[in-house]
């Protein structure tokens, strides 16, 4: 038995906030787990500290599926975003802590290695088509295999995706949330164009992908999608937002473009139609927000029967922490698509020291026992917690809309 001695919540913002459970057993090891909710970060602090600390003190560390099913049906309220990344933090916390008793890398519990690295995309984004492609080559020049490509549409002031930073987009970027002004017919001429362009420039031998961010009605996303086929994108992601997962359907009919969605789901139960219907090919769903690795798992497996494939959110939003157990994670599932890495600043590197490293392409989660990613609490103390919002979004006339 490894009996849970003490948890507790460490908050700090190096650039921009991170939410980090410890757990620590009586025999001295030490777990990490990752509960940033993005704009919402003290809800997952309070929801942890208040309502599952005291129930973890005194159980045994290496009972992690007990603990989790304890945790969820335990709340008699299910799923949500809180309730579900408090629970990923108490379960990525537990398998660093099982991987460390072990002295294994966590992909070694995990069944081992499944491949050689894990394939991930960075993200190329600019004012327009051209700085857009600037930035897409300086990813190729890096190595990469897979680019994200986002751009500004004429006319508008600003949009998703499209940053003053180019390197380190943080779409977080105001103590109070920040009005964006959208347009769906100059987005809908723009992304082709800058598709076709980013061919011309960067050639077929590289995976080009685009977020629409939630943006298109269902039968806006399938002309799209099908403007977008002759420049046959690895995936159209979140082409409209999957509350209804019908919706999916009508996309499916009119375009072969791969979909890609799923990084607000939380549970299994947010993609199971779009799985077993198989109106999607690639799940979005992520360690933190959607119960942590013991619940990533069982989405993989189900998706994996219907030859759907995982592409785990990985924006600057998840920490280290959250990006070592993804790649513990792709590393090992059999139906690994792409994992996302928008890279970290250096002041949150330093902050969450770690064993992961890019190298060509690929990044490995590296061979230390656990995650292998610490937090320097004494630097973490340096950066205090700073509200901040994402944006929001409204139409030309002022109307309310997705962001
Ligand atoms: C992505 C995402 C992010 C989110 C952000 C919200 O595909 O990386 O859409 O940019 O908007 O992570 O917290
Ligand atoms: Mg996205």
């Amino acid at each position: 038995m490894l009996k849970i001695k003490n948890a507790r919540v460490i908050v700090t913002s190096p650039g921009r906030n991170f939410v980090t459970l410890k757990i620590e057993t009586e025999d001295g090891l030490t777990g990490l787990g990752d509960a940033t909710l993005n704009g919402r970060e003290l809800s997952v602090v309070s929801y942890l500290t208040e309502h599952v600390i005291p129930c973890l003190i005194g159980r045994d560390a290496h009972q992690i599926e007990d603990i989790w099913q304890y945790l969820y049906k335990g709340a008699y309220w299910r799923r949500g975003p809180v309730t579900m990344s408090a629970i990923a933090a108490v379960d990525m916390a537990l398998w660093d802590i099982k991987a460390k008793a072990a002295n294994m890398p966590l992909y070694q519990l995990l069944g081992g290695a499944s491949r050689k690295g894990v394939m991930v995309y960075g993200h190329a984004n600019g004012e327009n088509v051209e700085q857009t492609l600037e930035e897409a080559q300086k990813y190729k020049a890096m190595g990469y295999k897979a680019i994200r490509l986002q751009s500004g549409v004429p006319g508008l002031a600003s949009t998703y995706g499209v940053s003053k930073d180019k390197m380190f987009y943080e779409p977080a970027d105001n103590d109070l949330p920040t009005e964006n002004i959208w347009s769906t017919p100059q987005y809908m001429n723009s992304v082709p164009k800058l598709f076709q362009a980013a061919r011309d420039a960067l050639g077929w031998d590289v995976h080009l992908l685009h977020d629409v961010h939630h943006r298109l009605t269902p039968i806006e996303a399938g002309r799209l999608g099908r403007d977008l086929e002759p420049y046959r994108l690895f995936w159209l992601e979140d082409a409209t937002p999957a509350e209804n997962q019908e919706a999916f359907r009508l996309i499916r009919q009119h375009t072969t473009t791969p979909l890609a969605v799923g990084e607000i789901f939380n549970t299994i139960w947010d993609c199971k139609d779009l799985i077993q219907n198989q109106l999607i090919d690639y799940i979005r769903a992520t360690v933190v927000h959607a119960g942590g690795i013991t619940h990533l798992r069982r989405i993989a497996s189900f998706a994996d029967l219907y030859q759907v494939k995982t592409g785990c959110h990985g924006a600057t939003d998840l920490s280290p922490v959250c990006m070592a157990a993804a790649l513990h994670f792709g590393l090992s599932v059999p139906n690994f698509g792409v994992q996302e890495y928008m890279r970290h600043t250096a002041e949150t590197d330093a902050v969450f020291p770690h064993a992961y490293s890019f190298a060509d392409g690929y990044m490995h989660p590296g061979e230390a026992p656990g995650l292998g990613v610490d937090i320097d609490e004494g630097l973490a103390e340096k950066y205090p917690y700073a509200r901040a919002y994402l944006p929001v979004n409204r139409l030309q006339d002022g109307t309310m809309f997705n962001w």
